[in-house]
């Protein structure tokens, strides 16, 4: 029975997948590179004092997530595989590369 319950809560932890940590820094991503896989979330943070942002153009896994408040956690998910940057529309020197795998 314990074995059972342990696949089966292994099995939902990967279909969930992970979540990554991405802190807005200095005007900076913390880290700047990230290896995801498909189904896994960013949760982008903003240890800075002012407001950033964080979007891409890429086209499977657009998004921007608007203006992000000091504090403010934004969560999004990973849903295609491929390599692409996200910037910060505030800040244009910020960059994370991110590279999802299948
Ligand atoms: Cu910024």
């Amino acid at each position: 029975m314990k074995k059972i319950l342990l696949a089966l809560v292994s099995t939902s932890i990967l279909l969930i997948g992970a979540d990554h940590i991405v802190d807005q820094k200095h005007k900076t991503f913390i880290p700047h590179t990230l290896d995801v896989k498909v189904g896994d979330t960013i949760t982008f943070k903003n240890s800075d004092p002012f407001a950033h942002n964080a979007y891409t153009d890429d086209e499977i896994n657009e998004f921007d997530i608007g203006m992000q408040k000091p504090g403010v956690d934004v969560t999004v998910k990973v849903k295609g595989a491929g390599k692409f940057n996200v910037e910060c529309a505030i800040h244009p020197n910020m960059l994370l590369e991110v590279n999802a795998h299948k």
